[in-house]
Formats: C-alpha cells, structure tokens, sequence
C-alpha cells in the first residue's frame, strides 16, 4: 500500500486521488505503481462501475517528477521509463471498460495533461491551466498526447500547443473540445462525484461497449464501425441491463441496472 494514491470506494465508484500535493502531484515510481494497481483493481472488481481520477491540493499533477530525473545522475533511459510506467497507464484508462471521469482539480503539466485528456469524461475547474510542459524541457510529448490533441482539437492547435508549451485555460480547453466541461472551483468534485455515480448506478456492459466502440472510430473505416456496432449492439441486446431497461420504460418506471 502506497499513501501517493488515496482510494475510496461508495457507490459503485473507485476514487483515486493522486497525492503528492508538494509536488503538484509529479509522478514518481511509487506512485506510478499505485495508480496502476488502483486501475486493475478496477478492471478486476464488478462491484467497480466507474472510476474517479482526482488530485490531492492546489494541482492535478505536473507530469514526470524531475527530481529523479537530475542530470548529474547521469542520462536516463527514458524509453524505457514510458515503457513501463506511462504507456501501460494510458492502455489501462483506455482499455477499462468502465467510465473513467476525470476532476482537473488544478495545474495539469505535462503527462499529467495527457493522462486528463485520455480519461472518458473529463472536468476541470475553472483555475486549472494544461500545460505542454514537454517543449520547455526539451522532451516530446507523451501520454498519447501526440495521439489525442490532433484527433481532438486539430493539427494547428495540437501543433501550438505543444510547440509554445503556453497554457491553456479549463475554459478554452472545453470549448476546443479537450474536455467536457469546466466548472466553478468549488463545485468540481461535487459535480465530478455525482456524475461519477450516476454512471457507476448505469448499465455498465453498454457503457464499456459505447466506450470501445468510440475508440474504435479513431482507426477503422465506416464499413468497419457499422460492423462493431453490429456485435456490439447484437451483445448489449443480450445484456440483463437492456432487458431490464425497456421493461422499465414499459412499465412507466426507473431501471434498476445491474452492470451485466
Ligand atoms: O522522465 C520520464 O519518465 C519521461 C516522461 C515525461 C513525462 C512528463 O510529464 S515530462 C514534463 C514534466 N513536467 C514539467 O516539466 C512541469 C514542471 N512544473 C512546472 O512547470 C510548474 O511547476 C507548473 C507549471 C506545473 C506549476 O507552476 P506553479 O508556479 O504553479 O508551481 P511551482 O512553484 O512551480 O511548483 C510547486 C512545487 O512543486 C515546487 O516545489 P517547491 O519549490 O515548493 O519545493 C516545484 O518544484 C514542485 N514541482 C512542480 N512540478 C514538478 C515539481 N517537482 C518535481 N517535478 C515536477 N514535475
């Protein structure tokens, strides 16, 4: 057990908040692990139904920590480092098939912009910033954000963004479409919360399958989509959820969903 991730579960939800608020939630190895663990457990767990990624104090997380990244220990293998620790957190969100709702609750820099940016709903509060931070170092940037921005915002804005490393307002950041909406300071985690639950309380199997199947548009041909949404949709149509939720509507009543 870690304290550099805080977990709680109510609700059908995991919450996991990143913590190590002196250093705006930088990721170090330790902490790295105990996100992971937290987002397999997630996969593994059905009483999960959806997560919520949060970080503890005044930011989100300013990407890589750079204190153990000190030249003078010499040059780091850093594909190595994205290897193991970054990419298999990025197929880890992305793979979930449960909703991952993200709370910027301040600065997010570097791969912690791009780790905001890869989570299915993601909110911030009106203060927070998203920094490329990349550019000012010298690095590339990672986290699927040369993979997410263009397919987000397009190539002219992906380009300055990462090329200034200027930041980017919450504001901003939702009318471009990076995220999905940004709220008063005091009202994200309230707002991110309810949302969070409310989709934990959905019909999980078809949330995950929407999810997969949006993915999925980003590379395949229109012949290749209408095609997963025949399986897909051939696959929610023998889910318990979908029987029970237009025997709700029949009945004039709320679905009870039970996440299969
Ligand atoms: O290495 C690999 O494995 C490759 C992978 C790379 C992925 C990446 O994310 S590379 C990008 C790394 N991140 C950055 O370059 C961002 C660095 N941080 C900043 O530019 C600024 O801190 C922020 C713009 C994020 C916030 O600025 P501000 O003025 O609000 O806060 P601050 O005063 O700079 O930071 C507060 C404290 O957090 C400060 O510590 P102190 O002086 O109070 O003891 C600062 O040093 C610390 N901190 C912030 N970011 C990091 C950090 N410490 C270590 N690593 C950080 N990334």
């Amino acid at each position: 057990d870690s304290d550099t991730i805080l977990s709680a579960f109510a609700d059908g939800v995991l919450s996991l908040t990143l913590n190590r608020p002196d250093r705006l939630n930088a990721f170090n190895e330790e902490m790295h692990l105990a996100l992971r663990a937290g987002f397999e457990r997630a996969n593994a767990d059905a009483d999960v139904r959806a997560v919520l990624l949060t970080g503890a104090g005044r930011g989100f997380c300013a990407g890589q920590d750079l204190g153990d990244r000190d030249p003078k220990k010499g040059v780091p293998d850093l594909g190595h480092t994205i290897e193991t620790f970054y990419n298999p957190l990025l197929r880890l969100i992305r793979s979930l098939e449960k909703p991952v709702i993200c709370a910027v609750n301040g600065v997010a820099a570097g791969a912690g912009a791009n780790i905001a940016f890869a989570c299915d709903i993601t909110l911030a509060a009106r203060s927070a910033r998203f920094i490329q931070a990349f550019a000012k170092i010298g690095l590339v940037p990672d986290s699927g954000g040369t993979w997410s921005l263009p397919r987000l915002i397009g190539e002219a804005r992906a380009k300055a963004l990462t090329l200034t490393a200027e930041p980017l307002a919450a504001e901003t950041a939702a009318d471009w479409g990076l995220i999905w909406r940004a709220v008063d300071d005091d009202k994200l985690l309230e707002e991110a919360s309810a949302l969070a639950t409310r989709l934990a309380a959905g019909p999980t199997k078809g949330l995950g399958m929407t999810k997969r199947a949006i993915q999925a548009a980003a590379t395949n041909s229109l012949d290749q989509q209408l095609d997963l949404e025949r399986d897909l949709q051939c696959e929610a149509g023998r889910s318990a959820d979908y029987a029970e939720g237009v025997a709700a509507f029949l009945e004039k009543r709320k679905p009870e969903f039970k996440g299969k």
